[in-house]
């Protein structure tokens, strides 16, 4: 079968569109991964060339080697992933050591993986050994009331899951673990890599200040869904403060959340249901 006729591709091509869609992703801003079961990999294999250059990852994931992503590519537009999906994306194999990657499919004008290749393939290492390899997507943007809450909020996951938390009854069922947040840094690199994948094994939300957003999920839906869910909460939360100045008159308190977690048997930890002034 050709690529472009997984449902798979499609999947992830849709996906990529709703992100543009939803405003997530100006010019090349943001990237998504996603690593494919095998039984995708053989469906397409004879769409795929092995004559590719091996190359250095910049990290080594040893709990990937010989899987098979599919990644949006450095310095491509999400806007063009349904209509060029062969220049925007590719498919990449990882060899045996978990040092290097060769591209297999697309990029067919050159180019490389997204610059955020070590953190995605870090994220998913950390993500495949906490889920028993349920999680298949890592998903990068840049929404924007996420980012504004990380000029006002202070940068700890317990401001932000909590805020995030109180503003959709929803949030703390869909993220119950909550969301951690990385200070400013430089991305694109290791350490920004190592960050994420040290709160990734905790949470299935990273938010990177002045940045973006990173989630984890088990598919498209969940992944996507999340991400959806923490910014429409931000959005709330932005204009609760623009309008209020950040004074509630009312709220979710903490015993509302245990009586929730509760009926809707999610567990949420206690750090994040702490007493406010
Ligand atoms: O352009 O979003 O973080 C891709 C990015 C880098
Ligand atoms: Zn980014």
């Amino acid at each position: 079968m050709k690529v472009l006729d997984s449902k798979i591709m499609q999947g992830y091509m849709r996906m990529a569109n709703d992100g543009w869609l939803q405003g997530w992703h100006e010019r090349n801003g943001g990237n998504l991964t996603y690593r494919m079961r095998p039984e995708e990999v053989e469906e397409v294999r004879d769409d795929l060339h092995f004559d590719g250059e091996w190359k250095d990852i910049g990290t080594s994931v040893p709990g990937l080697a010989g899987e098979f992503f599919i990644a949006t590519g450095s310095g491509k537009y999400f806007r063009n992933v349904e209509s060029q999906p062969e220049d925007s994306c590719c498919i990449c194999e990882i060899d045996g050591s978990g040092e290097k990657y060769r591209v297999v499919w697309g990029l067919v004008n050159g180019g490389r993986p997204t610059s955020e290749f070590p953190s995605h393939l870090m994220n998913h290492e950390v993500k495949k050994a906490a889920t028993g390899g349920r999680h298949r997507v890592i998903y990068h943007c840049h929404p924007a009331n996420t980012i504004a809450l990380t000029f006002v909020l202070p940068l700890t996951d317990e401001a932000f899951t909590r805020e995030l938390w109180e503003m959709a009854t929803e949030c703390p069922v869909v993220f119950p673990s909550g969301v951690g947040v990385v200070p400013w840094m430089v991305p694109g690199g290791r350490a920004i890599a190592v960050a994420t994948s040290e709160l990734m094994k905790q949470y299935d939300v990273a938010i990177w200040a002045h940045h973006g957003m990173f989630c984890s999920g088990e598919d498209f839906d969940l992944t996507f869904g999340l991400m959806h869910t923490v910014e429409k909460s931000a959005e709330i939360l932005v204009k609760v403060i623009s309008m209020t100045g950040g004074a509630k008159r009312q709220t979710i308190t903490p015993d509302d959340f245990r009586a929730l977690a509760k009926d809707f048997r999610v567990e949420l930890p206690e750090k994040f249901l702490y007493e406010k002034e």
